[in-house]
């Protein structure tokens, strides 16, 4: 038990959000060390300010929420890193599992909607047919079994970050991360998530143009 957690957060303008998941984080991870990074893509609100007074460090990156998360798993000080949405879409009290799945043994966990357990509140009829699509095609591709991707509840032993070799700067992370975890041939484990409703401010994907760079994604790590 002397792991150290890093929970990592890109943040774009979520002052209303952030100071909840933090005491979200602080009040359901079980861990005797343990950090909050926060990756803001130079937010034009209160965002740094109320994470740095509840105690999360602080780092920048304005190139997207990939390059965010490239970032800030570079940057963790934990030998097991989980990343999480600052928008009250990831459910604390679902971090220890995606701790723990971690700890005995699995090199990436992955948060799944789609699992008997999972869920969304948050997810358009649009999107759901775009993510099975997306899960299908990758499957296909890579003999994968994923239900669910594009979901950025996940957790990572760090010494295998480097081996998933990612290069996205925007929303096609996610999918980089499934297809790269398979061709590392990672121990892979889905758990199922319930992701909530953002609670405030706006969503900051775009269902069609962002579609667009996961379906690029899928088409480059194709060779
Ligand atoms: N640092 C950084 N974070 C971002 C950027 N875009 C989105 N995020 C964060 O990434 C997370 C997911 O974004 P969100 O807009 O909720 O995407 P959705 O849930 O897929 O609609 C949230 O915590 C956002 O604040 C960005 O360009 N830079
Ligand atoms: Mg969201």
């Amino acid at each position: 038990m002397n792991d150290y957690v890093s929970v990592v957060i890109p943040t774009l303008n979520e002052e209303n959000n952030i100071g909840k998941v933090i005491h979200g984080i602080r009040k359901n991870l079980r861990c005797k060390r343990c950090e909050i990074l926060v990756v803001d893509g130079r937010s034009s609100d209160n965002t740094v300010s109320v994470a740095k007074k509840l105690g999360a460090r602080v780092i920048y990156d304005n190139k997207g929420k990939g390059s965010a998360l490239r970032k800030g798993f570079r940057s963790a000080k934990g030998n097991i890193i989980v990343s999480m949405d600052a928008d009250l879409s990831n459910e604390p009290k679902e971090l220890n599992l995606l701790v723990e799945s971690i700890r005995i043994g699995y090199d990436v966990c992955m948060g799944s909607r789609f699992m008997v357990g999972g869920g969304s509140e948050d997810i358009s009829g649009i999107r759901i047919f775009g993510n099975k699509f997306f899960v299908l095609m990758v499957n296909l591709l890579f003999g994968s079994k994923y239900s669910d991707m594009c979901y950025g509840y996940r957790s990572f032993k760090k010494k295998v970050i480097n081996k998933l070799n990612l290069k996205e700067d925007g929303f096609g992370i996610e999918t980089e991360i499934n297809i790269n975890a398979m061709k590392a041939h990672l121990r892979i484990i889905e758990i199922p998530s319930t992701e909530k409703k953002r609670e405030a401010g706006e969503a900051k994907l775009r269902t069609f143009s962002d579609g667009y760079m996961i379906l690029k994604t899928i088409l480059k790590n194709i060779f």
